[in-house]
């Protein structure tokens, strides 16, 4: 048997050699966003001395004492010419938590804070909290808004899986210390909600994601906008769908908008995820629109079908078929990293650039519902070409 210097030294190495190694592109593709080698974190990632009890006498034989599930859904920002990640951590006891995640490049050696974020309870205590969006605000606060998830206090005692879904607010100005606000008010249930970083009539905006129940959105219809006067006592009285679900298309089920729209000079750039049915299960997929500068609410672009959806091994994981995003980081020369979870697993990066994006909004056609439009736009796109390449003379 080996000693326990011996094993710890092994856990050790490897954890090295995991949060150091380099990530590649991945070359081929669509030409609209390069995916990379390696997931950008994964369980193994998290601190050895978040899971081992590092004391010989008290773990002789060097086991994992805290187990960690997975890494996912995380929100993202810019700190300090670092790129940070807020990240979803999943204890193997099933309970989300949040901790910051810093890479020096927003690629690969992302480390974790020593510490796991401490949130504020409200009065009435939360059993889990996870999907963090952060927005910093031009009112000079850094919010993060959550996903605050209770049992049920109506259900049947024997009913132990029903939940409420509610927003939560924190702020901060150092991403260590967050004050607790309390909780957004609203008529239904709430998950996916993001703060806008701009004043809207001078009032805070959120986009929304009002649901009829825990997991079904049913009559919410799609994801929502609403405005706030008082972000210390956040109450959605008015919300209006600014981009609906259809019958047969990629967000059929559900969607919810990811992180925070980044402000391009064409428009507001949103990304969003969006759920359908099949015989697997839900497939959950990521998808770009637009709205416009001057009225964030109005959609100017929605390019039809999927813009990343799960590949090869992001197919599989704790919960199969499932790309989400919730952080993206675009820097000062244009660049966009856009990270999402896979498979509420493990977070991977993907790469472009705000010019690209915002071409990729504005010349992807819509969605035109059926078959036979699908088919019109596909032939327009094939008699422009086969005219271009007969005048090429190729
Ligand atoms: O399991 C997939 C996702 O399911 C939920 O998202 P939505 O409310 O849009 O269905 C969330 O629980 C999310 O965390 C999870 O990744």
């Amino acid at each position: 048997m080996r000693s326990f210097s011996e094993r710890l030294e092994e856990v050790n190495a490897n954890y090295e050699a995991l949060i150091t190694r380099k990530n590649e592109p991945v070359l081929e593709g669509n030409g609209v966003f390069t995916r990379y080698k390696n997931p950008v974190l994964t369980a193994a990632h998290t601190p050895v001395f978040w899971r081992y009890d590092l004391d010989e006498r008290a773990n002789p034989y060097c086991m994992e004492r805290i187990g960690v599930n997975a890494t996912m859904n995380s929100g993202a920002i810019k700190w300090k010419d670092k790129y940070l990640m807020i990240v979803r951590v999943e204890g193997s006891d099933r309970k989300s938590f949040f901790a910051i995640a810093e890479s020096p490049n927003g690629i690969d050696h992302f480390q974790f804070w020593d510490y796991p974020i401490t949130i504020p309870d409200t009065e009435d205590p939360a059993t889990n909290i996870y999907d963090m969006r952060l927005t910093a605000h031009e009112d000079g606060w850094i919010y993060g808004v959550f996903c605050v998830e209770r049992h049920d206090p109506n259900a049947a005692k024997s009913d132990l899986s029903a939940a409420t879904a509610t927003a939560g607010i924190v702020r901060t100005n150092d991403l260590m210390h967050w004050d607790r606000l309390p909780d957004v008010i609203s008529k239904s249930q709430q998950r996916n909600v993001v703060l806008h970083p701009e004043f809207v009539n001078g009032k805070y905006a959120f986009y929304t994601r009002p649901q009829d129940g825990f997991i079904d959105t049913g009559n919410g219809g799609g994801i929502g906008w609403a405005l706030v006067e008082d972000i210390t006592h956040a109450e959605i009285k008015e919300e209006k769908i600014i981009d609906y679900r259809y019958y047969h298309t990629i967000k059929e089920v559900k969607n919810g908008e990811g992180p925070h729209p980044i402000k391009t000079p064409k428009g507001w750039l949103h990304l969003a995820h969006g759920v359908r049915a099949c015989a697997a299960g839900l497939r959950y997929v990521l998808y770009l629109y637009m709205t416009s500068l001057e009225d964030p609410s109005k959609q100017i672009a929605t390019p039809g079908g999927y813009f990343i959806a799960p590949m090869g091994e992001e197919r599989i994981g704790d919960v199969s078929n499932v790309l989400f995003s919730n952080g993206w980081i675009a820097d000062n020369d244009g660049k966009v990293f856009i990270y999402y979870a896979s498979c509420d697993t493990r977070m991977h990066v993907a790469t472009s650039t705000i010019d690209k994006l915002v071409d990729y909004c504005l010349n992807t056609p819509a969605d035109g519902l059926t078959t036979t439009k699908s088919v019109d736009t596909l032939k327009t796109l094939i008699d422009k070409n086969l005219m271009l390449i007969k005048q090429q003379g190729k």
